[in-house]
């Protein structure tokens, strides 16, 4: 290929494509070629050119222009994760819609997803066993041997019971993946999902029935999930009779969970972490992990949280996420269970539109979790209830002009009223929570608040409007991310926002923004917005 000035290069007559005919040098028409990401370009440089140009190549079309002085090949979105992901996954993106309690990631959502070739979770955390026993019923019959579903199973210390029975039926079903979240230590339950039905292949590898992803935010915990099953736990199980000595067995040689999810800031609970410090921590953690079990296969580390902009997918990929896994931004999907009143709350959300709230299933140890502050008081009235909690040994003890305060603006009721409705409902659940509120004051103080902690998250999925300054909405700065990156196009209506399509636009753009890099790296002046993507109505 000759060398061309730059004035040459310019002065040639533009083809039926002027991109693939000429480099281009900067602005518009330098975004406008990035974005064509199943392409090839080449990067061309001349001595007279005061930068390098960028330049389409058609098969058979000439280079003119400079020397070429790199190639960059086509970037598919496919390919930005870890390769296994797809391939053991079922899917034909490395991207997962995280679960969402209470139902909010619905059956429509998980199956949506798995439709379109990617992989959600059931938000089963929060419901009844019957409720997810119905759900997860759905799912298998719209998704039957697909393996690219799953649901959550989340750790609850205070029901262990449920936690159990949850963990049963998923084994039961045949769920293909679980996502286990919110555990501080392995339990009987999720080792016996995670050991049940491993088998052999005829190569000898250890193959799974139900494939586990682990949440985690925090080293130790991921280190047990990276590890084999503790042996202590097995036995038990085996003695049990819930798992076979086999699988007991293959189960000390894999890990608990060959998917580990890295959450960091997120919406929901979480514990505030920068991705960007916890990626590289947990890969280096599974490398360790891989050679000290010797395992014959890596751990793959998946990341989450603050995932809302194709440059923050695209970031996470950079760092060596094997698959990134969203949550608030499917919160506003047409397919969540959140009322339409509170998704239209969230698309007004900026990334600043949030906040720390004290959570209801971990009240009294004042556990927080990041909620939509804006056009919501919940996290004001509900960090006022923690503070009369921590001060006080009961509600009698509390000051009457605070108390009336608290009963007109926050319960709207008594606090008697409130009272014998959450007692009817400890009945139901777990009569002891019920029989230690009548004997404890502070206890029964906890509960009360905890009515209104978890009425808050009724209201804002049910979509009671004389109860939206108290709606419960789980959100991380991610969404007012989305919401600035989308506004002025079709994604900023609610109306459009299918889960799908969320997903297809944000590993689009990584695409884009992973391409803009490449080109930089070789000296091509790309301009911010070749850093962006113009969401588009993907097929
Ligand atoms: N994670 C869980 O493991 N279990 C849950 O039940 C759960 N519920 C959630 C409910 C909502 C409304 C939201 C926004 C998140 C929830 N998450 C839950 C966390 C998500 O699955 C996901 O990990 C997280 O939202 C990712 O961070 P992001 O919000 O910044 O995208």
């Amino acid at each position: 290929m000759s060398a061309e000035t730059l004035a040459a290069a310019a002065a040639r007559p533009a083809d039926r494509d002027p991109g693939a005919a000429r480099p281009v040098f900067e602005g518009p028409r330098v975004v406008e070629l990035l974005n064509r990401t199943r392409e090839t370009l080449a990067v061309v440089a001349a001595p007279s050119w005061p930068r390098p140009g960028l330049l389409a190549v058609p098969a058979g079309a000439g280079r003119p222009g400079g020397v070429v002085v790199a190639e960059l090949p086509p970037v598919r979105a496919q390919r930005l994760g870890d390769a296994s992901f797809c391939a053991v996954h079922g899917t034909r993106w490395p991207y997962v819609a995280g679960e969402m309690a209470n139902g909010i990631a619905t059956v429509e959502l998980v199956t949506a997803m798995a439709r379109a070739g990617m992989l959600g979770f059931f938000g089963a955390a929060g419901l009844r066993v019957g409720a997810v026993e119905r759900e997860v019923g759905r799912l298998a019959a719209a998704l039957g041997e697909r393996p690219n579903w799953g649901v959550n199973l989340i750790h609850s210390p205070g029901e262990p019971r449920t936690e159990t029975a949850v963990a049963d039926l998923l084994v039961a079903r045949r769920v293909p993946a679980v996502s286990a979240s919110a555990f501080m230590e392995l339990t009987p339950a999720v080792v016996r999902v995670s050991a049940h039905g491993l088998t052999r292949d005829a190569q000898g590898r250890v193959r799974r029935s139900a494939r586990i992803f682990a949440k985690v935010s925090r080293t130790e915990v991921a280190a047990a999930f990276m590890a084999p099953a503790p042996a202590p736990l097995l036995r038990a199980l085996v003695e049990q009779g819930r798992l076979t000595a086999d699988e007991a067995e293959l189960a000390g040689r894999v890990p608990v969970a060959e998917d580990v999810t890295v959450e960091a800031d997120s919406g929901g609970h979480t514990d505030n972490r920068p991705l960007v410090t916890l990626v590289p921590e947990m890969l280096a953690l599974a490398e360790a992990a891989a050679r000290e079990h010797g395992y014959d296969r890596s751990i793959r580390v998946g990341a989450a949280g603050g995932l809302g902009t194709p440059a923050a997918v695209a970031a996470a990929f950079a760092l060596g996420a094997a698959y990134v896994l969203t949550g608030s931004v499917n919160q506003a999907a047409l397919e969540s269970g959140l009322s339409v009143d509170a998704k239209r709350m969230l698309a007004e959300a900026g990334p600043a539109d949030v906040v720390m709230a004290p959570a209801a299933d971990m009240f009294e140890l004042g556990v927080r979790l990041q909620v939509l502050r804006r056009g919501s008081m919940f996290a004001f009235r509900a960090e006022r209830l923690y503070q009369i909690y921590a001060a006080h040994a009961g509600w009698t003890q509390v000051a009457p002009l605070v108390r009336g305060k608290v009963e007109r603006e926050i319960f709207r009721a008594s606090y008697d009223a409130v009272w014998e409705e959450t007692r009817r409902f400890w009945l139901a659940r777990d009569p002891e929570q019920a029989a230690r509120g009548e004997r404890d004051p502070r206890h029964q103080m906890a509960l009360v608040f905890r009515w209104y902690l978890g009425m808050a998250s009724r209201w804002a999925i049910g979509g009671a409007a004389e109860r939206r300054a108290d709606y419960q909405i789980w959100c991380g700065p991610a969404m007012g991310a989305f919401n600035r990156w989308v506004a002025g196009g079709f994604l900023a209506d609610p109306a459009e926002r299918s889960v799908v399509q969320i997903a297809r636009n944000l590993l689009e753009g990584a695409a884009v923004v992973t391409r803009a890099q490449q080109a930089r790296c070789h000296g091509v002046a790309v301009p911010a917005a070749g850093f962006g993507y113009v969401p588009r109505l993907l097929g």
